[in-house]
């Protein structure tokens, strides 16, 4: 049987990586756009390479191939991610986010691939931003509060307008964080859990952290890049929330973490001048330092992944706590 092709950009990403291996094991072919960086960007997915029986099956490319590589499904995973990094740099953000969605839809309009090709937009919470709404589903509005936030917001209503103005088969996926081992060292989960453990053995003296207040629906990205690909498999395009559930504050995170690995840790002062001391040498560990804080923050995030459950068959296997033991184990292997 022909196998399936699979073109994703941002395949050197988080997300990326879990989704080729995800896909080769369902027997994809799967074709990735890289970009030419100044050093090797590809240590998230070299074991790939390094696997004799998957090597064939996975290509890496510089450059738009969706004409070359006539794709079943495009998954567009590629963008400026970094929310507080989008507040610095607002029009590369929205050149990358929001034109780059739509140069891909273009292409698949423009080539005649609207019969042939399922799109999926990596949509995202920090869409619903300043909301008020105790969990978020796909009714709730969006209020962003970032030109990251904004800028998905138009790669999520381009997509919307592609679907219906061209009859594509494109999916909205609005995924609420999720993270991993493999996760950018400068998101919240993983500065935490690499800071703390290269503490905990001597590597480090401390640890500069923004909000300890914002909450978060933290999930795995292995569960979620599943969802990503039922989402392409349904009868017809849709969009869906997917999230676990439940939320953290980053304090609450930090205490996980830390029991984990074993720091007694106590919380003292208040505000900018709130720290996290080590009980047992009273030496302090945790300081919140203001260029870590954003200007402008998204407080709350908790999201309604129902429509996903009945309609995909899909909720989330991997809880918090399990997701921290992993992210941990994986540290302590790489000190
Ligand atoms: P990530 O680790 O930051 O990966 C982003 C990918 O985009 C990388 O492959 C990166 O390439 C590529 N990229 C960045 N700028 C680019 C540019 N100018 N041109 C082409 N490619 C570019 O992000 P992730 O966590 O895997 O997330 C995947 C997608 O889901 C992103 O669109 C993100 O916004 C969205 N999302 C993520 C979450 C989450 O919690 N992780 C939640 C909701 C939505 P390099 O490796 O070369 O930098
Ligand atoms: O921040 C607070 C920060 O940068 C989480 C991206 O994948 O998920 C991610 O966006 C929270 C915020 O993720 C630090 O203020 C405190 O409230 O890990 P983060 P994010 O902004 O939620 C969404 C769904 C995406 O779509 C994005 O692409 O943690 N916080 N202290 C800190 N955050 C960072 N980064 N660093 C700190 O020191």
């Amino acid at each position: 049987m022909k196998k399936k092709i699979a073109l994703i950009f941002g395949v050197t990403g988080q997300d990326g990586a879990y989704l080729s291996k995800f896909l080769l094991k369902k027997k994809y072919k799967v074709y990735g756009v890289k970009r030419r960086s100044s050093i090797i960007n590809t240590q998230r997915i070299d074991d790939i390479y390094k696997d004799i029986n998957l090597k064939s099956d996975f290509v890496l490319y510089y450059g738009d191939l969706i004409k070359k590589t006539q794709p079943n499904e495009i998954y567009n995973l590629a963008a400026q991610s970094h929310v507080q990094v989008s507040f610095e740099v607002p029009e590369y953000s929205a050149e990358v986010n929001s034109l780059g969605t739509l140069r891909i839809l273009e292409a698949i309009k423009n080539l005649n691939l609207e019969k042939k090709v399922k799109f999926y937009q990596a949509g995202t919470s920090e869409m619903f931003g300043r909301t008020r709404d105790k969990f978020q589903n796909e009714k709730t509005p969006f209020y962003p509060a970032s030109p990251y936030g904004v800028s998905k917001c138009f790669a999520h209503w381009i997509t919307v307008n592609y679907r219906e103005a061209y009859d594509i088969f494109a999916c909205n996926g609005i995924l609420f964080n999720h993270e991993s081992p493999i996760r950018g060292e400068t998101f919240v989960t993983k500065k935490i859990i690499q800071g703390l453990i290269r503490i905990k053995h001597g590597y480090q003296k401390k640890l500069f952290l923004g909000n300890l207040y914002s909450k978060r629906d933290w999930g795995h990205a292995r569960d979620y890049v599943e969802a990503m690909w039922k989402m392409l498999q349904q009868k017809k395009p849709n969009d869906y929330v997917i999230g676990t559930g439940k939320t953290f504050t980053i304090k609450e995170f930090v205490n996980k973490a830390a029991k984990k690995i074993g720091l007694k840790i106590k919380w003292v002062g208040k505000g900018i001048n709130e720290k996290a001391m080590n009980i047992e040498n009273k030496k302090v560990l945790i300081e919140c330092k203001k260029r870590y804080f954003r200007p402008l923050e998204v407080d709350y995030l908790k999201g309604n992944a129902q429509k996903a459950k009945k309609l995909l068959k899909w909720s989330p296997k991997i809880s918090v706590d399990n997701l921290i033991d992993e992210m941990i184990e994986h540290e302590l292997e790489n000190l």
